[in-house]
């Protein structure tokens, strides 16, 4: 046995691990005479392996007294499964690297878990770098404009008003993208709409508000108080359409969004949209739709789709958060800038180079 340790830590060094020992008989006859050796399996540790050096895997049993097969056989398996995890563990970058629509996805600020994501969903004979370019475009563009076919605009009850408020933070395009709706709605559709404001903060908010009712031609009530807010419900419920516009508040004054939770809490039936600007960054995005979910939104309304550069914060929140959009604008014409997204229009949008 001694014998047998000499020879390990001159093979393998002085941090040799022993695996296994044992004594064997070898030879002789009916079992007299057998020579009596013994059986050492040793291994080294291995260095960090990298996927390109995968195959020179260490732990191997470098030495063993008399070549037990069997336990040599064990060694290769547990230094393939070793070498497997570590190929398995580099599969994400693999697949990151090697599809070229990954970085379209990043450059049009798509979050790269996601890219990742929607890269991964695709069949796995389209997740290489050769794939055919055409056909990974066209599957990606099914898989991103599924996400863009959550749209749920305005519909109008068949009897009594429908409620909807549109809040966000400070100038996202609230009042504009309300004045837009109101004329749709009643100059296009021949619906009978009122506008309630709740901005009462600037005096120059219920001017411009003032100005396109006047235009439109519909009636236009100021709200100080939920109260007020209640009884001016009550009051249109003629109406097809009450269009409710906020005042712009911070994601970080929970003050201001207590209070506005206050007024929208009034009345169950009001559908609240949250305004966001399609050029905010994703990650303020977020802090927003966090922070405006005291208030309950049903919807999301994207403005300023004309200014962004691309649509990965739409994208984003929409791959991220179950809420439909309603609308998207795209400039400051009132009435013509505001569409129901179109979901394959999105899609292309998201995918160009
Ligand atoms: N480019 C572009 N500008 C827009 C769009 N919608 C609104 N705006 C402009 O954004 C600015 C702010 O619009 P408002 O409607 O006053 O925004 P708001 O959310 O009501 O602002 P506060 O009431 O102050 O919170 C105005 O100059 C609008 O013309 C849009 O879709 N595209
Ligand atoms: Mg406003």
């Amino acid at each position: 046995m001694q014998e047998a340790m000499i020879q390990v830590k001159k093979e393998l060094g002085l941090d040799a691990v022993i695996l296994h020992s044992r004594r064997v008989h070898k030879g002789g006859l009916f079992g007299f005479f057998a020579k009596e050796s013994f059986e050492i399996m040793a291994a080294t540790d291995s260095p960090a392996l990298s996927s390109s050096e995968a195959k020179a895997v260490t732990s191997t049993p470098r030495y063993s007294v008399d070549h037990p097969k069997e336990a040599a056989l064990q060694l290769e398996i547990a230094n393939m499964r070793k070498m497997l995890e570590k190929v398995l563990d580099k599969i994400p970058e693999t697949t990151k690297s090697s599809s070229p629509f990954f970085d379209v996805l990043v450059k049009n600020d798509i979050d790269e878990q996601i890219a990742e994501n929607l890269i991964k969903g695709l069949p796995e004979q389209y997740l290489t770098a050769d794939s055919d370019a055409a056909i990974v475009r066209q599957l990606l563009t099914e898989r991103v404009s599924n996400y863009f076919k959550k749209v749920d605009g305005i519909t109008i009850p068949s009897r009594g008003p429908r409620l909807v408020a549109l809040v966000g933070p400070t100038g996202v395009g609230k009042t504009t993208t309300i004045a837009k709706l109101a004329a749709n709605f009643a100059l296009k559709e021949g619906c009978k709409v009122a506008l309630l404001t709740a901005d009462t903060y600037r005096i120059s908010a219920v001017e411009q508000l003032k100005t396109y009712a006047d235009i439109i031609g519909v009636p236009i009530e100021i709200i100080y108080t939920p109260d007020e807010l209640k009884s001016a419900i009550y009051r249109h419920s003629d109406k097809n359409l009450v269009l409710i516009d906020t005042a712009g508040r911070s994601p970080r004054n929970n003050y201001q969004l207590a209070e506005l939770q206050a007024f929208l809490e009034i009345d169950p039936y009001i559908e609240t949209h949250l305004v966001l600007s399609a050029t905010t960054k994703y990650k303020d995005a977020v802090d927003i739709v966090q922070k405006f979910s005291v208030c309950s939104p049903q919807k999301f309304l994207f403005t300023k789709m004309d200014e962004a550069s691309n649509l990965g914060t739409v994208f984003n929140l929409l791959y991220t958060f179950t809420t439909p959009s309603s609308y998207i604008t795209t400039g400051q014409n009132v009435p013509d800038d505001i569409e129901l997204a179109n979901p394959v229009k999105m899609a292309n949008m998201i995918l160009r180079d």
